[in-house]
């Protein structure tokens, strides 16, 4: 019996996925990321320019494919109380396990699924690493719509989902993309805090504190670090605004939910951390992606943006690391606390 869209969605609901839908696999309209990549909007994370044809066509990754199957995790728990003072935000999807190894089971028992019903039809499973458009592939596929704000949206998670794709060589009933829902609304535009959002849906990393935070390998320039407020890993503000997460938390992942101690991580800490400490504790998490020196770097900044004098003598040291963003991040904090608390 041939493979049906039905026999892919219970698998993708038996392997834990919260969302699923089938897109056909049929290249992507190139004109949205030429115009990303013609503005500078991608920063310096040049695999976005250099894997465009990828990104575009599901068929240059998976020879014959036919179909794309979306999946989204649900990973939010509920509002907890902001970061304790002296501490620093941690962005929401990396508070549990990190999701890159809980996708990843998943989406192997899904293909596996899929191989029980078809034993020859042929897969490629990936999220987020892959040169796939994940939030295009789930609008495509129907699990929900790009925001104003950049993310993708599902009407019963809101934004707080992390995505998955299955690309296989076999011709699945396709869902109808998802309709647009953000209306009339624009919250998110002016809640971005470095106007990140220059127009709806488009993200300019170049402003992007998730960018700077997490992705960034080096130092970051005066003006982002000025603004990075209490953000050590991440951004969730614009986010945080969309009325469509106002009630969105209902049954995420057990294992992305937060872990204790993972919804702010102690600026105390950060700043004394060892590189041997840092792979004891955060090598597996989400925040990994960081790296030892960005993660320091971005507790040298917002102790820097704190204003709070107190921390001087924690940053000092670091005037001397071996890492040139972890220096340069201590030169900025230190001389930003000489000049005093932000007025306003
Ligand atoms: C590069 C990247 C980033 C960059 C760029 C952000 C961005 N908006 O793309 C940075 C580092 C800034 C980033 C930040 C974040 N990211 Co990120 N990121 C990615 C990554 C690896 C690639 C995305 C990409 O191709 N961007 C390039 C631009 C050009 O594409 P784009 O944003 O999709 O925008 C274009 C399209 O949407 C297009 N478009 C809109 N509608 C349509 C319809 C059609 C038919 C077509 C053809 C095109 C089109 O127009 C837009 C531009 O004009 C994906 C994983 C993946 N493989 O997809 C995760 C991913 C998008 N990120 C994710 C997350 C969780 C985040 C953060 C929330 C993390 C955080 N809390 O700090 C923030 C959110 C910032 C924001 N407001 O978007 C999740 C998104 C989950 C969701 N619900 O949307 C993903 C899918 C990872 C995952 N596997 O779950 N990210
Ligand atoms: S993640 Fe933060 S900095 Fe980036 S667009 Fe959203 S609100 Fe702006
Ligand atoms: S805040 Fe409003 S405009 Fe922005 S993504 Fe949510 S619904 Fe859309």
């Amino acid at each position: 019996m041939p493979l049906t869209a039905a026999t892919v969605k219970d698998a993708a609901r038996d392997a834990g996925f919260h969302a699923c839908g089938i897109a056909r696999a049929a290249p992507i309209d190139p004109g949205p990321l030429d115009r990303v990549l013609a503005r500078g909007y991608e920063a310096d994370m040049v695999w976005l320019r250099t894997q465009r044809a990828l990104r575009l066509d599901p068929g240059l990754l998976l020879e014959g494919a036919r179909s794309v199957v979306a999946v989204a995790l649900a990973y939010h728990a509920g509002e907890a109380p902001g970061a304790p003072e002296g501490a620093g935000e941690i962005a929401r999807y990396a508070r549990g396990r990190d999701y890159h190894a809980v996708m990843k089971r998943r989406l192997r028992a899904l293909a596996e699924g899929i191989a029980r019903a078809d034993p020859g039809a042929r897969t490629l499973a990936t999220s987020d690493v892959a040169p796939v458009m994940e939030k295009v592939w789930a609008e495509r596929a129907g699990i929900g719509w790009i925001g104003k704000n950049g993310c993708l949206i599902t009407p019963r998670h809101g934004s707080w989902v992390v995505l998955g794709t299955v690309l296989v060589d076999r011709d699945l009933e396709p869902d109808a993309p998802h309709p647009d829902r953000c209306g009339s609304c624009e919250a998110c535009l002016p809640a971005c805090p470095t106007g990140a959002i220059p127009e709806p849906g488009v993200v300019d990393a170049r402003r992007c504190l998730s960018f700077w935070t997490i992705e960034r390998r080096g130092d970051v320039p005066a003006d982002v670090a000025a603004l990075v407020g209490r953000r050590v890993f991440g951004c969730d503000d614009c986010q945080l605004v969309c009325p469509w997460n106002d009630a969105a938390h209902r049954g995420s992942d057990p294992e992305l939910l937060p872990r204790p101690g993972r919804e702010a991580l102690a600026l105390d800490d950060l700043l004394r951390l060892s590189e041997e400490e840092y792979r004891a504790r955060f090598n597996g998490t989400s925040l990994a992606r960081a790296r030892y020196d960005g993660l320091v770097r971005n507790a040298i900044l917002v102790a820097g943006a704190s204003g709070d004098a107190r921390w001087v003598e924690a940053i000092r040291p670091h005037l001397a690391s071996a890492h040139g963003a972890i220096r340069a991040s201590a030169e900025w904090a230190l001389a930003a606390l000489e000049r005093g608390p932000p007025r306003g």
